[in-house]
C-alpha cells in the first residue's frame, strides 16, 4: 500500500520526547517489511530536466521543474547523467 499520511514524531527514544514535533505530509510506501517515507511524487509530464549550469555552489547538480523547481545533487557526473536520461525517457 502507498499514499499520503500526515506524520508526527512523538518520541526520540523510550524516555526522550522528539525535538521536532510538528505534523508533516509524507508519502508512505509499505512493502516487504519496510515502510518508506518520501516527498510527494511529482509528475514529469511538463517538467524540464537539465544540468543546472547556473548553480555554482555544488557540482553535479541538475534541475527539475515546471515553475516549481528543484535542484538535485548526484555523487558524480555519470550518476547525474543517468538520472537526467532516466527522467527524460520515463
Ligand atoms: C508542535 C505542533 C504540533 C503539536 C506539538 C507542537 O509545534 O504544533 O501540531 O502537536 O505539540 O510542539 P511546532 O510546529 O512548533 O513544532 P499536536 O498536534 O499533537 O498537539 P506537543 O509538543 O504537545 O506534541
Amino acid at each position: 500500500m502507498e499514499g499520503m499520511l500526515c506524520r508526527k514524531q512523538e518520541m526520540e527514544s523510550h524516555n526522550k520526547k522528539a525535538a521536532s514535533r510538528s505534523w508533516q505530509n509524507v508519502y508512505c510506501v509499505v512493502r516487504k517489511g519496510m515502510l518508506g517515507f518520501y516527498e510527494v511524487p511529482i509528475s514529469l509530464g511538463d517538467s524540464v530536466c537539465e544540468v543546472a549550469h547556473d548553480y555554482k555552489k555544488r557540482k553535479h547538480v541538475f534541475k527539475l521543474g515546471d515553475g516549481k523547481e528543484y535542484l538535485f545533487q548526484a555523487k558524480d557526473e555519470a550518476e547525474m547523467s543517468s538520472w537526467i536520461h532516466s527522467i527524460h525517457t520515463s
